[in-house]
């Protein structure tokens, strides 16, 4: 996307508060999340790394504080653990007064990462390779969280994947929506209805400690792994919701991105589906790095957590449209109840494939400890 010259004197200004060479820095919009705005920044000479320069979502994330105060945390453990792969996550630059984010007088609020060079990320899994990585960098990332004491990381967003908190602000939505909008979403709102009643048994089992706490990533879209040329996963990215939480909400919501075969806001439903293919690569690599940590409830309640996640975000859209659009970027008409539609869809078929998914994560599982 262009930015204008104002911008890029005001972003660079942003920049001199973390590095000494901003004024010749090159900046250009990257990214496609749906909650920052994400800038690559190239200094020019040799041995000259990149960064990412973010300007965090302050209205998603209120305590900016806790916010980065988590990510340092957690990718300081990893990076000291992962010594021989100093990328697994991104290292974030302090500012020069040692702060983790730099805050504007127009109250912006700003961070700096080291850019993983060479990297690529996907929208869509192009082949299973790709998935068996995918799996295997957000099975890695729960295995060497597994020590970390959970009690010195904060929740940043309160039950982020508690079905019963995303229902609450869906009718609260309901109670508060224009007519138009309601009558727009009038089928999805039926279905949301009636989903919450069959999938809210998971959170149920959650409640009565069927699965243990651990730090969970918590936003495990296939685009949030970077790659190199190889298709080797070579990090794992966007730490904001990294908090305790299950394993089976980053199981689930990997699964929705990496095993669909379509986009997350598809139009043409017909085109909406799981690829167990896909589906099963991507477990192989989860499953292996987890070999040693999981637990037999989370294995079993594995392939339900592809709906439950599944329908949380179709209703999180849904919510969104509803409220006109606060949260979540849009980028056309109707772009949440459209992507709404695609997660309904894709729960239709991942309902579906409930069983299939079952006997491939038996099967994986045996192989694994034969
Ligand atoms: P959002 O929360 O908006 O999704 P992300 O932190 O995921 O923001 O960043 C958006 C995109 O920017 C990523 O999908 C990736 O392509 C790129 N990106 C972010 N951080 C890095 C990094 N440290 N190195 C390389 N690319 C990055
Ligand atoms: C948001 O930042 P991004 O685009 O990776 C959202 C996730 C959703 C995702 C759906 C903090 O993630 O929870 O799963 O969109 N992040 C937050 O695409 O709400
Ligand atoms: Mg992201």
């Amino acid at each position: 996307m262009e930015i204008k010259p104002f911008e890029i004197s005001h972003f660079r200004e942003i920049l001199s508060k973390f590095i000494e060479n901003a004024s010749t820095a090159r900046i250009t919009r990257t990214g496609s999340g749906h909650i920052h705005e994400t800038y690559l920044v190239q200094i020019s000479g040799v041995n000259q790394n990149d960064y990412i320069l973010q300007k965090i979502n302050h209205r998603v994330f209120p305590d900016v504080d806790l916010l980065m105060h988590n990510i340092y945390r957690v990718t300081n453990h990893i990076l000291l653990r992962e010594k021989a792969t100093k990328t697994f996550v991104p290292e974030l630059i302090k500012t020069k007064a040692g702060n983790l984010f730099h805050k504007t007088a127009g109250g912006e609020y700003w961070r700096l990462y080291r850019h993983i060079s060479d990297s690529i990320s996907y929208d869509i899994v192009p082949n299973e390779k790709v998935a068996a990585e995918a799996g295997s960098a957000y099975g890695r990332f729960i295995e060497i969280l597994s020590d970390f004491p959970i009690q010195e990381i904060k929740p940043v967003i309160a039950d982020f994947h508690s079905l019963e908190n995303r229902y609450a602000l869906f009718q609260y939505a309901l109670q508060k929506s224009g007519q138009q909008r309601l009558k727009e979403a009038g089928e999805e709102i039926l279905l949301a209805h009636e989903w919450y009643k069959k999938l809210i048994v998971l959170e149920e089992l959650e409640k009565e400690g069927k699965f243990p706490a651990r730090i969970t990533h918590n936003d495990t879209k296939i685009n949030n792994v970077l790659f190199n040329r190889q298709d080797e996963a070579i990090s794992v990215i966007d730490l904001d919701t990294v908090m305790p939480g299950i394993l089976l909400h980053d199981f689930g919501d990997a699964i929705r991105t990496a095993a669909a075969v379509a986009a997350e806001d598809e139009e043409n439903l017909n085109r909406v589906d799981i690829d167990l293919g896909i589906f099963e690569a991507f477990s192989k690599g989860f499953l292996h790095s987890l070999r040693k940590v999981i637990t037999p409830g989370e294995l079993k309640y594995l392939p339900a957590s592809v709906s439950y996640i599944t329908f949380i975000m179709g209703l999180r859209f849904l919510t969104d449209f509803l409220n006109n659009d606060i949260y979540f970027a849009v980028h056309k008409e109707k772009h949440n109840l459209i992507r709404a539609r695609a997660q309904f869809r894709l729960l239709d078929r991942s309902d579906e494939k409930l069983s299939r998914m079952n006997s491939i994560i038996q099967k994986l599982f045996n192989n694994l400890s034969s």
